[in-house]
């Protein structure tokens, strides 16, 4: 039987009710085990039950008695970071139950909860061959003035054979804004070296040029023969085109960057060097694992890396592990604020979004304190060996 617009209105009512609950939760830091480097949360910072009801819900009883969910939203993750003026942003990989994913920007005060998204998603204007889906964009403070999205846009392969349905391309998506707000979309970035689905702008000029993190990959999925995180200047960003990729950090075997690694969100400045936060990419019977790693590179040359302690920074935990695509940790955006706290935005497979957080001193004492990769099993063990006298 059709409810009655009184069934409906109690209904709606607590909809909103438990809707702005979940909005308004606190979130703690877990203390318990504490590392030294960084503060996990208690909750997921922002998921797919935090998109407004208007997104999803006909809340008109004429059109929608049933108070059915009309557009549904599967996830919220892999989001793009950005502090301005006092406020914390993040611009989120929504993902709706079409498998279409989009950027939508979401807003807290404190960069720890009551995350809430801005009214509308963001439109994204589209060049002259429109993406079939958009994600990861980084967001990024250039000393150019303009606040840039750097993304992944995804489209058919036009090579793929007739009933191949899944082969698609990956190029460099490049927008560009004041406010987040109004979007101004540039060409995508041309690679000379492959697909790009892991492309991030330095913010600063190097060599006068615009600089970019590339991964050049030989196919949609695989690097192959490619990855690495790659490093391109490029003259103009109006008309992006990079004729060398240079291999700054390459991937490696028997590492957690053995199969791929990415680039997370542009670098940091500190007085040390540049901060860099990345993915690294493993192979093992549970199919693939992605874990967050930092690096560091020379404050006079952002592709000459200085530092890169070995292993990984941050790996999936508990609920972390399971997902769409379970046993992934991604991250594409941080902030630092004016106290050099850092948050870390980290998406878990391909969900939710949580943070982390440290400070700038920290996350530059871990870089360069801890011992490198030994790429054996005995270095490894003769490391714990000088731990161990040292603390004798
Ligand atoms: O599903 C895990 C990740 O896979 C891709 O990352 P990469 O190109 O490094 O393999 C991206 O689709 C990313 O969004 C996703 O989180």
């Amino acid at each position: 039987m059709t409810p009655s617009k009184k069934e409906f209105d109690k209904r709606l009512k607590k909809l909103k009710k438990e809707h702005e609950e979940l909005l308004a939760r606190k979130n703690k830091p877990v203390t318990k085990n504490y590392n030294g480097i960084y503060f996990r949360y208690k909750r997921p910072v922002l998921t797919g039950l935090h998109a407004p009801l208007e997104w999803r819900y006909d809340l008109n009883y004429e059109t929608n008695p049933f108070l059915m969910q009309r557009i549904g939203i599967n996830a919220a993750f892999n989001s793009g970071a950005i502090y301005l003026d006092g406020k914390y942003l993040m611009a989120a990989r929504v993902e709706g139950w079409d498998r279409k994913s989009f950027f939508a920007i979401a807003e807290s005060p404190n960069g720890i909860d009551n995350w809430r998204f801005w009214n509308r998603p963001v439109t994204m204007p589209e060049t002259n061959e429109p993406d079939i889906n958009v994600y990861d964009i980084r967001l990024v403070q250039h000393e150019d003035g303009w606040i840039y999205g750097i993304f992944c846009s995804e489209r058919k392969d036009p090579s793929a054979p007739k009933g191949d349905t899944s082969m698609a391309t990956a190029s460099g998506g490049i927008a560009r804004t004041k406010d987040l707000k109004e979007w101004e979309r540039l060409p995508d970035f041309v690679s000379h070296h492959g697909q790009q689905r892991n492309l991030v702008l330095h913010p600063e000029f190097v060599e006068g040029k615009y600089a970019f993190y590339t991964r050049p990959q030989d196919g949609f999925i695989e690097v192959g023969g490619g990855g690495g995180i790659g490093w391109a200047l490029v003259d103009d960003i109006t008309k992006a085109d990079a004729p060398h990729e240079e291999i700054i950090d390459e991937k490696i075997y028997h590492t957690i960057k053995e199969l791929k690694n990415g680039q997370g969100p542009a670098p940091l400045k500190t007085e040390k060097g540049w901060l860099h936060l990345a993915h690294g990419v493993r192979g093992c019977a549970a199919g693939l694992r992605y874990v967050l790693y930092l690096f560091m590179t020379e404050l006079d040359d952002p592709s000459k890396v200085i530092a890169c302690p070995g292993g990984y920074f941050m790996a999936p935990e508990g609920e972390e592990r399971v997902g769409d695509v379970s046993n992934v940790l991604f991250s594409n955006g941080w902030i630092r604020n004016e106290n050099d706290e850092v948050f870390i935005y980290y998406a878990s497979s391909d969900t939710r979004m949580h943070v982390a957080t440290s400070t700038i001193e920290q996350l530059v004492d871990y870089c360069l304190n801890t011992p490198e990769d030994g790429l054996r099993s005995a270095e490894s063990v003769k490391k714990i060996n000088e731990l161990i006298d040292r603390n004798s």
